[in-house]
């Protein structure tokens, strides 16, 4: 894989909004949300080939999740497009969540795509994902504002904070921001949580985050571990019940990760797909090149 962006300390975030989702709701995700994908039935090994290179989702689901952005926010005005073209089509019923992360609110898009949704009554829940670092950059660095939540009302819609740690809370509070946002008033959500690990499987986050830092108070409200004490204090569950769900996630991801292994790698021209419907000349010639090149030279040099 060219890389990968892990997501531990977030899942219970992703996977509580992706509940409060229902499945003919669209969801627009990131690199970062593999998690809200895996839950909202993406193949976990469809989620590894994405890495490899291979286009998305080509397996037989149809829930309607958009691919994931990897230029940072530009998903939002989509998710404010498609709202908006919910209205024109009437489909009272449907709404959709547009995922992206805290470095995004400061990027042009955000503002453009809020206050679309803010003025057509776009039925769509923003769902900011705090996880405190955009890269290197912390959170406090990020924004002036005290909270993220609060920049909503700029654009006339309801911000409010969440405990992304919990998946309940974000269940329940994304539950009740979809039904706002079918009912025409979207609404920004900041789920607060924290990157336990690196940005990606490329990036060294000692080289700017203490390990003394805030990350061990994180790790003792860990998502998992939390609602796994939760669940065992309610009596709703058992060791053996645990272990056995621990091992099957165990043995699907080892499949997941065969089937990705097993794909063979993709053509590397296909960069120059996907764009325009007809190739202009010059890509057309540079498409041959890469061709040609790629025969003659290993390919994996080429990833370099
Ligand atoms: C338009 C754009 N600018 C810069 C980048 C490089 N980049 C990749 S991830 C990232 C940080 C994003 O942080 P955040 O929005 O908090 O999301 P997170 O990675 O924490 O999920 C940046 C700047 C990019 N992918 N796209
Ligand atoms: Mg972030």
């Amino acid at each position: 894989m060219s890389g990968y962006p892990p997501y531990k300390g977030q899942e219970a975030s992703q996977v509580g909004a992706a509940y409060a989702m229902e499945e003919s709701d669209w969801l627009f995700p990131t690199y970062r949300s593999n998690a809200m994908q895996i839950a909202r039935d993406v193949p976990m090994s469809d989620v590894l080939l994405f890495r490899r290179g291979f286009p998305e989702y080509d397996s037989e689901h149809d829930v309607p999740n958009f691919p994931q952005a990897v230029p940072i926010a530009t998903q939002i005005p989509h998710a404010a497009g498609v709202g908006m073209a919910m209205n024109y089509r009437e489909e009272e019923d449907k709404a959709a969540v547009c995922y992206f992360g805290d470095g995004a609110t400061s990027e042009g898009d955000f503002h453009e795509g809020l206050n679309f949704a803010g003025v057509f009554d776009a039925p769509v829940v923003f769902f900011c994902e705090n996880n405190n670092w955009a890269i290197s950059l912390p959170r406090g660095r990020q924004t002036a504002a005290d909270s993220i939540a609060q920049r909503g009302e700029a654009y006339g819609m309801m911000g409010g904070q969440v405990d992304g740690n919990d998946p309940l809370a974000v269940r329940e509070f994304v539950s009740s921001a979809l039904e706002s946002a079918r009912e025409g008033s979207p609404v920004l959500v900041e789920s607060l949580t924290y990157r336990q690990g690196a940005h990606t499987t490329s990036d060294d986050p000692s080289r700017y985050r203490e390990e003394e830092s805030d990350l061990p108070a994180w790790r003792t409200r860990d998502p998992l571990e939390r609602y796994e004490e939760y669940l065992r204090e309610q009596d709703v569950v058992t060791d053996e019940w645990i272990d056995t769900i621990y091992a099957e996630a165990d043995e699907e991801l080892d499949d997941a990760i065969d089937r990705a292994e097993a794909a063979d790698p993709e053509d590397v021209a296909d960069v120059f797909d996907h764009v325009y419907d007809e190739l202009p000349a010059g890509l057309a010639e540079q498409k041959e090149f890469m061709r040609s090149f790629a025969g003659e030279h290993d390919v994996q040099e080429l990833d370099h």
